[in-house]
């Protein structure tokens, strides 16, 4: 073929995704290429380095596993890593498998297209990045990120502001000095919640501008007691195992009651004990949290009865709680978050009503009053799970642009590939389990099935494989249908893609669990790739 070397895989994004993807193709024989936007590995963690940043998923479960000495003698010191200490670990990984050298970092891909086999030369993707470069491969693998792509909002005179301003997924690698500077942050989710308490210990003062209030639930982090660590390690295998088989892909035993089955004194002892100690898994506390209203109200209540108790002020802890059911939108994990209301530098302004009017030089004007603040802080999130895709904007069989494809919402079989665009994969793409379940472990689950169906095709000399239109509409059919029986389909959140004007809506993560949708990949090798066709 004309036009240069035409490797088996290229692979898009050096975060948690690419990096494995990157280990495992190679291991299994392909020829691999990476591109990387950022200047080093480690995707969302290498752009969030705004203050707070941590995992809300524990350390030892937020790792990879597909290696027993890396996951021995790796030590994590705290309960949930903090974002330096996750940049350091992928970084690790990278180095101790010799991973860089093949990836390009510093270098975006704009745009891929699918081109047909034309006499000698088979089909391939050939993506274009933004210094003008294209590379060729057989495979194309997206592992773009599904909170990689920030969202700014369009408020009118932003770029009017005389003074700094940040977002939370795009914080300078340069230390941020609030000293002395009235702050503003806009957005309470995870990004606003994790950063506005230490923003307040060291700014003048904070406002912060609240549109939804979120439901924040203690991490309870701590540093890891190294006999802790090593009794882990002396498990990792059953754990891992554990996990497998949780539906979050984490470790946790299904609580097997209904919060409607208890006693108010029993359940409000369980809701204290999970409060105080198991973070984000707190809407697990009981079986039927995220399926019943009634049950779900319970614990709602219990969260919202703790605001009260936390923030001083009635009207401030009004503000500050939520109406809608827990869970629906992403819980957040918070260190101090509602304690730092009652602090005399933390002002919070409420625009649910009444939305931010401009951005002008000197602050933030909410009706008809000027907030004037020296910086802006951004925690306004991301275009979620397909914004990254979108972006680059594929081109698959004759031409077929996925963001025409897409326009009524994505649709793809087990989020892994969609019809129109052969060879190419993606991972946590609209429909696989991606932000509901521990990541890195899903990644890994998803990373295997993909090089192991590159094997196959490989193995008999195949050259595409390709999902079938109908087994990706029945896939968001049951999507939907499991959405439904779930409370989470009840709200809008990025997770129905509300929070990005325009975007069409539909829930987009898979609901059913991890398990379940492990069995649906398996099933589907199984019966020969059922649902996509080979050729
Ligand atoms: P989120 O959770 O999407 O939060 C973004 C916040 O920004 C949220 O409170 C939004 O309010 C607010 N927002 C967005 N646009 C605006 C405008 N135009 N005006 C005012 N407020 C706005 O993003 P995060 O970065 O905090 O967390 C993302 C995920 O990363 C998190 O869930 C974890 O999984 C890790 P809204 O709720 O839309 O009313």
């Amino acid at each position: 073929m004309r036009g240069g070397r035409v490797w088996d895989v290229i692979v898009v994004g050096a975060g948690f995704a690419g990096v494995y993807s990157v280990y495992k193709l190679r291991r299994m024989g392909f020829s691999v290429q990476a591109f990387e936007a950022g200047g080093d590995v480690g995707g969302t963690w290498y752009w969030n380095r705004y203050p707070g940043c941590r995992c809300d998923i524990e350390s030892i479960y937020y790792s990879y596993q597909f290696d027993d000495d890396l996951q021995q003698e790796w030590e994590w010191t705290e309960r949930y890593a903090s974002q330096p200490e996750i940049q350091s670990y992928i970084s690790h990984v990278a180095d101790r498998f010799d991973l860089r050298r093949d990836i390009r970092f510093n270098t975006r891909v704009t745009a891929a297209r699918f081109e047909e086999a034309s006499g000698d030369a088979p089909s391939h993707w050939t993506v274009t990045t933004d210094d003008g470069k294209t590379c060729k491969a057989r495979f194309c693998v997206m592992a773009s990120g599904v909170l990689s792509t920030p969202s700014l909002p369009d408020i009118p005179g932003r770029n009017t502001f005389a003074g700094k301003s940040y977002h939370t997924g795009r914080w300078p690698h340069e230390e941020v000095d609030f000293t002395g500077l009235k702050v503003a942050v806009i957005g309470t989710g995870s990004s606003g919640i994790q950063s506005i308490p230490l923003i307040a210990e060291q700014a003048e003062h904070v406002t912060v501008f609240q549109r939804t209030p979120n439901y924040a639930v203690p991490a309870g982090n701590r540093p890891l007691d190294p006999h802790e660590l090593s009794e882990v390690k002396s498990r990792y295998g059953e754990i891992r195992a554990a996990s497998k088989k949780g539906f979050t892909a984490l470790p946790f035993k299904p609580a097997g009651r209904s919060a409607l089955a208890v006693s108010d004194r029993e359940r409000e002892e369980v809701y204290e004990q999970w409060w105080r100690d198991h973070g984000l898994a707190f809407q697990g506390a009981f079986a039927d949290l995220l399926f019943d209203a009634e049950a779900n109200r319970t614990a709602a209540d219990f969260v919202r009865r703790k605001i009260r108790e936390l923030v001083d002020d009635e009207k401030l802890a009004e503000l500050l709680t939520p109406d809608f059911a827990l869970g629906c939108r992403r819980m957040c994990v918070d260190t101090d978050y509602y304690p730092t209301y009652n602090r005399e530098n933390v002002t919070l302004v409420d625009i649910r009503r009444e939305p931010i009017e401009s951005i002008v030089p000197g602050g933030i004007r909410v009706g008809g009053t000027l907030h004037a603040v020296d910086a802006i802080v951004f925690a306004t999130g991301y275009d979620a799970i397909t914004g990254a895709l979108l972006a680059m904007d594929p081109s698959g069989r004759n031409g077929l642009s996925l963001r025409e494809k897409w326009a009524q919402g994505p649709r793809a079989y087990l989020g892994l590939a969609t019809h129109g665009f052969p060879n190419l994969f993606m991972v946590n793409g609209p429909g696989s389990p991606s932000v509901l379940i521990n990541m890195v472990t899903g990644i890994e689950q998803h990373v295997d099935w993909i090089a192991d169906c590159m094997v196959h095709i490989r193995d008999r000399g195949l050259s595409a494989i390709e999902a079938m239109a109908q087994s990706e509409d029945e896939w968001a059919v049951h999507n939907d249908e499991v959405a439904q029986k779930s409370i989470r389909g009840d709200c809008a959140s990025w997770y129905t893609g509300a929070n990005i004007p325009g975007k069409p809506g539909g829930f987009l993560p898979y609901v059913g669990g991890f398990p379940a949708y492990v069995k649906r990949c398996e099933q589907v090798v199984e019966e020969g790739y059922a649902g996509f066709a080979l050729t």
